[in-house]
């Protein structure tokens, strides 16, 4: 058996994505997500230059030996770019393996360790009246977990915070607007948001909150520890974890859960954190950190020290992402929790998908593969449209996180 030809395929129905269709002499066929949210043609253009071309002739059953290739042989290693691109085609290989054995891909993996899995949901809000009221909506959907974002007076634009109540969608047409940043003003004002959002709803349902890498570590475990009394499921990317040593600080001040890792691309980025227990989620997803292949190493390391998984699940994260991080989920011993932002329905029409949400949860039936397809010639009709993400600035002018 052979791969014959590899498509990537580029579409913007609302938002890009890239998708690579791995083609075999035997007509199966294999998907995989290679979207990077403001970087997509980067990722194309490395996987038609430089992947593609190595992999034609191969046995596309050899996904290990196919990844090694990949990983190792690029001289180059690691990397959002790179690791996004081997990500894409190791999802497409399992895909393709799961419809030979005409199994789901979690039943290659050893089969299912639950029944379904549970997300979390995102409540936002221009002011906190505006987000308890999307929590109640969010309750009343069924969400049993959901992470809530403010928009900060003082500040025009909060990470996390749509223009309109509703779906908050981070990437914009265009080139990168610029977002001002107050940390003082953010720190006065988030402890009462969760302390609104407590005394509208009680204890239930789990409370978590992104921090989208904006604080100093101090600043985090200041943050930490004024949201114990609300108990949250965890706080996200409390500070930039290229420095794992600085989550040490934080850790030592606070017991609210920690998240990290949606940017991260290995096991080296989250090696430290996890073997020292400083992190309590780990959030490396399928299409960023190497596919299922290298995420598999992560969360069996993390089950070493009870760190649970907590995937990133925006909606920059396709269908095809979303489906394999299902069947993942569905294996994963050590799974916590699935973040979901549900995709617009025009991109639901182009990648059909057997995942659904039910009552606070994502199921999927027993189907070969992914279970997710792509409708190429509605693809089609949406050609790439350039958009980024936004750019933070303090008061003064200086760039800071975004
Ligand atoms: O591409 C970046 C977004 O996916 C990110 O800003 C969203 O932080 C995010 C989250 O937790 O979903
Ligand atoms: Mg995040």
């Amino acid at each position: 058996m052979k791969i014959e030809r590899i498509q990537t395929i580029v579409t913007c129905p609302g938002r890009n994505f890239v998708t690579v269709k791995v083609m075999t002499d035997q007509g199966v066929y294999g998907l995989g997500d290679a979207t990077l949210n403001g970087r997509e043609l980067a990722v194309s253009a490395y996987l038609d230059a430089h992947v593609i071309p190595c992999l034609i002739g191969r046995d596309p059953r050899c996904i290990e030996d196919i990844w090694q290739y990949l990983y190792r042989g690029a001289y180059w290693r690691r990397g959002p770019v790179t690791m996004t691109a081997i990500a894409a085609i190791d999802m497409a290989l399992w895909d393709i393996l799961g419809k030979l054995a005409n199994m789901p891909v979690y039943q290659l993996l050893g089969g299912k360790s639950r029944q379904r899995l549970l997300v979390y949901g995102h409540a936002n809000g221009r002011d906190h009246e505006e987000a308890v009221d999307a929590v109640h909506r969010h309750i009343a959907e069924g969400f049993k977990a959901i992470r809530v974002q403010s928009g900060v007076p003082g500040l025009s634009k909060v990470y996390g915070v749509g223009k309109q109540p509703g779906h908050y969608e981070p990437a914009e047409k265009g080139l990168p607007p610029e977002e001002p940043w107050d940390t003082a003003l953010y720190l006065r004002h988030t402890p009462e948001l969760f302390r609104k959002v407590r005394d509208a709803i009680g204890f239930e349902p789990h409370l978590l909150h992104d921090a989208h890498h904006r604080l100093t570590p101090i600043e985090a475990a200041r943050l930490g520890k004024a949201l114990e009394p609300f108990s949250l499921f965890w706080l996200e990317d409390a500070t930039p974890a290229e420095d794992q040593d600085a989550f040490r600080l934080i850790r030592q001040h606070t017991t609210t859960p920690l998240a990290v890792g949606e940017v991260f691309n290995s096991i080296w980025d989250c090696k430290d954190l996890i073997g020292n227990q400083l992190i309590d989620f780990i959030r490396t997803t399928i299409v960023h950190a190497g596919g299922i292949t290298h995420v598999r190493r992560i969360a069996d390391f993390a089950a070493m020290h009870q760190v649970r998984t907590g995937f990133h699940g925006a909606t920059d994260l396709s269908p095809v992402c979303m489906a394999a991080a299902v069947n993942f989920g569905l294996w994963a011993p050590n799974f916590g929790i699935q973040e979901l932002m549900p995709h617009n329905a025009l991109t639901d029409e182009v990648f059909p998908h057997n995942y659904r949400f039910e009552d606070g949860y994502l199921v999927m039936d027993e189907v070969p593969g992914l279970g997710v397809e792509i409708d190429e010639a509605l693809a089609a009709r949406y050609p790439y449209e350039r958009a980024y993400l936004p750019v933070a600035r303090l008061r003064d002018g200086s760039m800071w996180n975004w």
